[in-house]
């Protein structure tokens, strides 16, 4: 198998991090997203990450882990019960729809791009609601659903990654101060061994660009 994507991309890293976690064999391409036609025949949307597969070329994060999780079981990502699966699903998804999506119309910072007041303004207030959501789902016992690492401790790490430096970036608002137990959650995970190497980089990936639009 081929993992397509760019250590600057919080979506591939959630996928990287799953690879590694389970110990799946898989080369690391450093594929950038293009709206070329050969690449949009593999990766519809253009984006990234995407696997490569005996069978063909998967896209869409939630749909490559939920692929990685049903053909390398042996290190459990999910729970073993149907409703437990659906748990993790949906503190996931809300990270996604509610927290990410919200934090992502400030990405414009990142390449030094004016944020609109109103964008500035509709961000935060999204962004506030999807994380009191997200504190009614969160656990930390000490993972983010409770006594077993899961896919969502991967998923929400990752996708902190790049809504918390946005909105640091934007309005030198810690996101995480938000749901009481979250910084020291974020810490936890940031520790693993796995979490350590890709977290770099990632960080020399983001420092490059800085380094490029200033
Ligand atoms: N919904 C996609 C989002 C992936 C995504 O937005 N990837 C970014 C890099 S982090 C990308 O490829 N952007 C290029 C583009 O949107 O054209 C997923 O879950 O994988």
């Amino acid at each position: 198998m081929k993992l397509h994507g760019v250590p600057l991309s919080n979506y591939f890293n959630m996928v990287k991090h799953t690879v590694l976690e389970k110990g799946i064999e898989c080369e690391f391409v450093n594929t950038r997203p293009s709206q070329e036609p050969e690449f949009l025949a593999k990766s519809p949307m253009g984006k990234v990450p995407m696997l490569e597969t005996e069978h063909g070329f998967l896209t869409e994060t939630n749909v490559i882990l939920d692929f990685l999780e049903e053909s390398f079981p042996a290190v459990r990502l999910l729970p073993t019960t149907t409703f437990g699966r659906a748990k993790v699903r949906q503190l996931m998804k809300t990270q996604e729809l509610y927290v990410e999506t919200p934090a992502h119309d400030l990405v414009g910072a990142i390449f030094n791009r004016e944020i609109p007041a109103h964008v500035k303004v509709s961000s935060q207030v999204n962004a506030l609601k999807g994380l009191a959501a997200l504190g009614r789902l969160v656990n930390f016992k000490p993972w983010i659903c409770g006594a077993e690492f899961s896919s969502a401790d991967i998923f929400v790490f990752y996708s902190f990654t790049l809504s918390n430096r946005l909105t640091q970036q934007v309005y030198g608002w810690d996101m995480l101060q938000e749901i009481p137990g979250l910084t020291a959650w974020y810490q936890r995970f940031a520790e693993r061994e796995i979490t350590q190497a890709i977290v770099a980089d990632n960080k020399a990936a983001a420092d490059a660009l800085a380094a490029r639009m200033s």
